[in-house]
């Protein structure tokens, strides 16, 4: 029986355990990635680990998220970061260079290598035939001082390409068809396996665009093999030396199989709140709409780019419209220039925005009360945008485009505008935006600022836990409910006890202040708890309210992890029926002595009731539990 490509590079990089259904492993890590509103958090635990220069093969430390500098806070970070980097071996990607996953695409990404980022887009660089993996920022820390990076087993799904893409409909579409299929959870520890001979007819960047919002279903990673086209783009960014064929053995096993005919996909989106809730854009079509945006780490290489540049030629934005757009990196910028396709984005009327996540993650552009925003983005959780009553749709960049000319929604194959896609065959290389680590780092001051605040620390678990449950939610509730981002509070990244009063504040303004008051408690939620980002302050700040344990149904795997390190222990209902049994308000004892059965029994002391929840915890995220979290536990080891 032969192996996955999947399976194929994890085996290559196995340092513990066993690959097999249910088990831990643990795997060498290639490389990281940081970006600056997880890495600064990162970094001040890296500190704490006390190694002097990181042991990965690259290490890479990019600014695109909080690049609104209103204050002293951000642009703080920003130099905390480059001294951190220059100082431990780390290249910094200078703000303004571009977005992390397409920068590490364009520049870093290797086939056959493993890299593990403090964003759950990292596995954009899937697409290039890695295995890249998004977790909480310490488990990042962890990979840069050389620790492995433990997870489950994944199952392996293998995605079975077929034919080639109609005319204007594109990559995103793809992900939005598999989205359709297996909603916000149907991949959590799985990885999805494209392979197939419709694999040929999708360039690396489109292959990125796929890998990049498998995210969204909950999957650990997503990979393609490494061929022809792969060399390709590596030949065209001048990394061909990097390139190695790889493809899965030809009587690969797979858990599961889905297939797709390219030729039959039809435009999508994604409607409002959530990736998962995707219908035919000719289903919609005729809805006013108010915003486009265009950009983020899904849709923002040059290939979308001139698309819609090709599209706005010879057109107009619709008056009422407002059009954002943020290339994904300065790449994408010089063809732009150079092909004069710049000129035909600023001729029809868009907004030429910072090459870094501005809108996706709530950083301006906010649109108008009760708007409909179309976007070429990969989320769309309520209030993400800044603007609670906005609806947000995920489309393609060729929906996004057409729909802005026509003012409404519309599919795009409609149209019949000439439409060249002309990419060039070898790529503007600049890396004068990514600065070497130091050659004397004994020299380098780390440098801090007011705001940049030391991680609080925590304590051993305590045997019983005693609280009130503090707030009780529903199905997939995401990280964006739970710790917020946007202007005003991505700022407090580097500050727990200041972020902290934002938790849920999206859901129950008081929830911090009750927290505080109540000295801290449970959270009772239902299935996928914690899907989305993989920002660790939804861990550390509810950490620092004083939360101990949360109650779910299930929970999605990142969320998990970043719980585990920083000392909340997530239990799972036995019976998921059992989730109506709990009550706001209510007061609970968790004994903890059976703990490491793998069964905890809860007392509802208010209804005088016996709750049976289990947890699926090995013996390593047992003792990092028992040690108050992973600094702890790595510090006494
Ligand atoms: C996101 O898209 O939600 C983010 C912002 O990129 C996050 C990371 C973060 O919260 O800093 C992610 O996806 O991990
Ligand atoms: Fe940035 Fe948006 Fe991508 Fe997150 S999803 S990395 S915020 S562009």
């Amino acid at each position: 029986m032969g192996n996955s490509l999947a399976q194929k590079i994890l085996k290559e990089h196995l340092i513990d355990g066993m690959l097999q259904k249910d088990n831990s492993i643990g795997i060498k890590i290639d490389q990281t990635l940081t970006q600056d509103a997880t890495g600064t958090m990162a970094y001040l635990q890296f500190e704490q680990m006390e190694v002097s220069r990181v042991k990965t093969e690259l290490s890479v430390s990019y600014v695109d998220h909080n690049t609104l500098q209103t204050d002293f806070r951000n642009a703080d970070d920003h130099r905390y970061l480059r001294s951190v980097a220059a100082k431990y071996g780390i290249y910094f990607s200078k703000p303004g260079n571009g977005i992390c996953h397409q920068l590490h695409l364009e520049r870093f990404a290797v086939p056959g290598k493993t890299l593990l980022g403090s964003d759950s887009h990292t596995p954009t660089s899937g697409g290039i035939g890695m295995i890249a993996i998004g977790a909480g920022g310490l488990d990042v820390a962890s990979a840069m001082a050389g620790e492995p990076f433990y997870f489950k087993t994944p199952q392996i799904t293998n995605i079975h390409l077929k034919g080639s893409l109609p005319r204007l409909v594109s990559a995103k579409d793809v992900i939005l068809e598999v989205l359709r299929r297996l909603d916000v959870k149907g991949a959590v520890n799985k990885i999805l396996e494209y392979t197939g001979p419709g694999v040929k007819n999708l360039s690396v960047p489109e292959r990125a665009t796929i890998t990049n919002m498998g995210t969204e279903t909950g999957a650990t990673t997503s990979i393609f093999p490494s061929d022809q086209i792969t060399k390709q783009f590596l030949a065209a960014q001048k990394r061909e030396h990097l390139w190695t064929p790889l493809y899965p053995d030809k009587d690969a096993e797979y858990d599961e199989k889905l297939e797709i005919n390219l030729s039959n996909i039809e435009p999508l989106a994604a409607l409002p709140h959530s990736p998962g809730n995707v219908k035919l854009i000719r289903e919609i079509e005729g809805i006013p709409i108010n915003q486009v945006c265009i950009g983020s780490c899904t849709n923002s290489s040059l290939r979308d780019l001139k698309v819609v540049a090709q599209i706005f030629k010879e057109h107009k934005i619709d008056d009422t419209i407002d059009v954002t757009i943020s290339p994904g990196s300065r790449q994408v910028i010089n063809h732009l220039i150079q092909s004069g396709e710049m000129a035909y984005l600023i001729k029809a009327g868009a907004r030429i925005l910072e090459n870094a996540c501005g809108p996706c993650i709530g950083m301006g552009q906010a649109p108008s009360t009760n708007a409909i925003s179309l976007r070429t983005f990969n989320r769309n959780f309520l209030g993400r945008s800044g603007t609670k009553s906005a609806e947000i749709y995920l489309v393609s960049p060729e929906t996004a485009a057409v729909s802005a000319i026509n003012g409404k929604i519309t599919d795009p194959r409609g149209v019949n505008y000439k439409i060249e896609i002309n990419m060039p065959e070898t790529f503007i290389v600049d890396d004068n935006m990514i600065i070497p680590p130091s050659d004397t780092p004994e020299q380098i001051e780390i440098l801090r600022g007011p705001n940049i605040q030391p991680l609080p620390s925590f304590h051993p678990l305590e045997d019983t836990l005693n609280g009130d449950i503090l707030l009780k939610v529903g199905d997939n509730i995401t990280t964006d409910h739970i710790m917020p981002a946007g202007a005003k509070i991505l700022p407090l990244r580097s500050n727990i006890p200041a972020i902290s009063e934002f938790v849920f504040n999206v859901i129950d303004p008081n929830f911090s202040h009750r927290a505080l008051e109540k000295k801290g408690g449970f959270i009772v939620a239902g299935e996928n708890y914690g899907q989305g980002s993989s920002r660790e302050h939804a861990a550390i700040a509810p950490k620092y309210l004083g939360i101990k344990a949360v109650i779910a149904i299930s929970f999605a795997r990142i969320h998990s992890d970043n719980l585990i390190n920083f000392g909340i222990v997530p239990l799972i209902f036995e019976d998921p029926e059992d989730y109506a049994l709990l009550q706001q308000g209510e007061t609970l004892r968790i004994d903890l002595d059976t703990f490491e059965s793998g069964e905890v029994v809860i007392y509802n002391l208010t209804q005088n009731k016996e709750i049976n929840t289990i947890h699926n915890l090995d013996s390593r995220a047992i003792q990092i539990l028992q040690s108050g979290g992973k600094l702890p536990y790595i510090k006494n080891k």
